[in-house]
């Protein structure tokens, strides 16, 4: 496996192995860019225009803890394509509460070979569904083999 990641790569480093490589190349990602994450940006398009993602790959999430002006968002993950189709947030899993997006925000490691289903699940789902604040990330492997 290190042979062929190595070979891929043979023309712009050589000395280099495989794990430095792939670490070294890993992406920090700000998801929404400048927009952040918040009601009505189109976070399915936004993950078009910046992918592909890679294992390793990290995304950063950034929102205002909300306050009497700011409305709250939050981060789950929901559990399959059908939950993520329908805004189904029963089971799903938090990775970032109302106040985890605040500052510089809160990261979030790529770190299976899965599709990961994120959206927002604040207003029973509304914003997921309505708000456009969801989108899939199905991360690869840098080296196949
Ligand atoms: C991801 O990082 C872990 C630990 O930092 C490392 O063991 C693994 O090989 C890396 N995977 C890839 C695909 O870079
Ligand atoms: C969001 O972007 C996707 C991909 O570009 C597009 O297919 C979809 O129609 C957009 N949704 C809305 C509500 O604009
Ligand atoms: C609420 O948060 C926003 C964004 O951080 C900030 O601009 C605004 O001044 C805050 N409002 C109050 C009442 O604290
Ligand atoms: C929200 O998440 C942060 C870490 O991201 C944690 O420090 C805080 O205690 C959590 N707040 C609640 C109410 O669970
Ligand atoms: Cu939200």
């Amino acid at each position: 496996m290190a042979m062929k990641c190595r070979a891929s790569y043979a023309g712009i480093i050589i000395l280099v192995t495989a794990s430095v490589l792939a670490v070294s190349m890993a992406r920090r990602v700000v998801v929404g860019g400048s927009e952040g994450w918040h009601f009505g940006f189109n976070y399915t398009d936004w993950a078009f225009q910046n992918g592909p993602f890679y294992l390793n790959d990290t995304l950063v999430f950034e929102y205002d803890p909300p306050n009497s002006t700011t409305f709250p968002h939050s981060v789950y993950l929901l559990r399959n394509f059908w939950s993520f189709l329908r805004c189904d947030l029963r089971r799903a899993k938090l990775v970032g509460n109302v106040s985890a997006g605040g500052g510089s925000g809160f990261e979030f490691v790529l770190k299976r070979w899965q599709p990961y289903y994120f959206a927002c699940g604040e207003h029973d789902g509304i914003h997921c569904k309505v708000g456009l604040m969801k989108f899939v990330v199905m991360p690869f492997p840098r080296c196949h083999g």
